[in-house]
């Protein structure tokens, strides 16, 4: 795959006209996750389950935009995380690895009121940070990353990283984050998992 140039880019490509309310950007290609797409992800597997007798809500929506495929290019994606708990958990994403580990990715957060898990793939080691306006979090390499709403209004944020950092996801569908983020007192507190 050759590199992105500006005569191969049109007008869309190098113009990203985004709405952070909507969570949407023109042109880009839309990934919605519902509840039911979050299954044994939360620690309370009750209050998942009465959740889901209650309906099947949207939980986030990510769209993302590809200009290039070479190894210099980057991709960007603006997420909306619905507000939501299930048990003291919040509404949060997936979370992933990036399939090629080295790619780290810049989180900008545009409204609303996050929190990242950060986890070292290496040492375990975990790390909860502030995602919001007027805050930016840096996801090095190497280093899982699950974004969650910790507020009563969506959180949206824009994530930017290498064109071939790819998603990996397999690893935390099968063993999850070493910790969760549940809601202790009104505030978000990492807490380890016993499994
Ligand atoms: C983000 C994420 C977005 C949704 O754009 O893709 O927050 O989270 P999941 O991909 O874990 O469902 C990103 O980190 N891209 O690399
Ligand atoms: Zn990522």
């Amino acid at each position: 795959m050759s590199a992105a140039t500006l005569q191969s880019l049109d007008i869309n490509a190098l113009l990203g006209r985004f709405d952070p309310a909507a969570g949407t950007i023109e042109g880009a290609r839309r990934t919605e996750r519902r509840l039911s797409d979050l299954a044994g992800i939360f620690l309370d597997q009750a209050a998942y389950r009465a959740a889901r007798a209650d309906g099947d809500p949207l939980v986030y929506s990510v769209e993302v935009v590809e200009p290039g495929t070479g190894d210099g290019d980057l991709h960007y994606g603006l997420g909306v995380i619905h507000p939501g708990r299930v048990g003291r958990e919040y509404f949060m994403t997936k979370g992933h690895l990036h399939s090629w580990r080295e790619a780290a990715e810049l989180y900008i957060g545009l409204s609303g009121k996050g929190v990242m898990l950060l986890e070292d793939e290496a040492t375990g080691e975990s790390r909860m940070l502030p995602l919001g306006p007027g805050c930016a979090v840096y996801v090095p390499g190497h280093t899982g990353h699950r974004t969650a709403n910790v507020g009563e209004t969506p959180l949206s944020y824009i994530g930017i990283y290498p064109a071939r950092a790819g998603h990996d996801y397999g690893v935390y569908a099968s063993r999850n984050f070493r910790c969760a983020i549940i809601d202790e007192g009104g505030a978000p507190k990492l807490m380890r998992r016993n499994s």
